[in-house]
């Protein structure tokens, strides 16, 4: 009976640590500020609006930083042709939060939007060229 109490003890062990390393990491911490080097820079309004309905940014590496001004979270996710742009979104989740990633995009017109439930009035262009 020892052996195999131990085993299941170890077993229970390990499940434990691939539960706590998989919590680890997935998300960009959360930067204070909005960095001076950002190439595109979208901040959520009150009323559930962006503060655009159009932004504009340059094709490649582009530094997105993502402010919240509002007092629910928020998500910013890209979309091509009615797609997201995979690995890539911003989550602020209270009034201060900022969240900066960068996506690398080529030429081309865009959708941003927040994909919160309810809030399908946060819609904008991204035109990268
Ligand atoms: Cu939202």
């Amino acid at each position: 009976m020892t052996p195999r109490l131990s085993l299941r003890t170890t077993f229970a062990a390990l499940v434990a640590v691939s539960a706590l390393s998989a919590c680890g990491g997935g998300t960009s911490a959360p930067a204070q500020t909005v960095p001076t080097d950002a190439g595109l820079v979208v901040t959520a309004v009150k009323t559930i609006r962006f503060d655009a309905s159009e932004y504009t940014a340059t094709a490649g590496d582009i530094k997105v930083a993502y402010s919240n001004e509002d007092s629910v979270r928020h998500t910013l996710v890209v979309v091509k042709d009615g797609t997201k742009v995979p690995n890539f979104k911003l989550v602020v989740a209270q009034k201060g939060a900022v969240d900066v990633a960068a996506v690398n995009l080529t030429t081309g017109s865009y959708t941003l939007i927040c994909d919160v439930p309810g809030h399908q009035n946060m819609k904008a262009t991204l035109t990268v060229s």
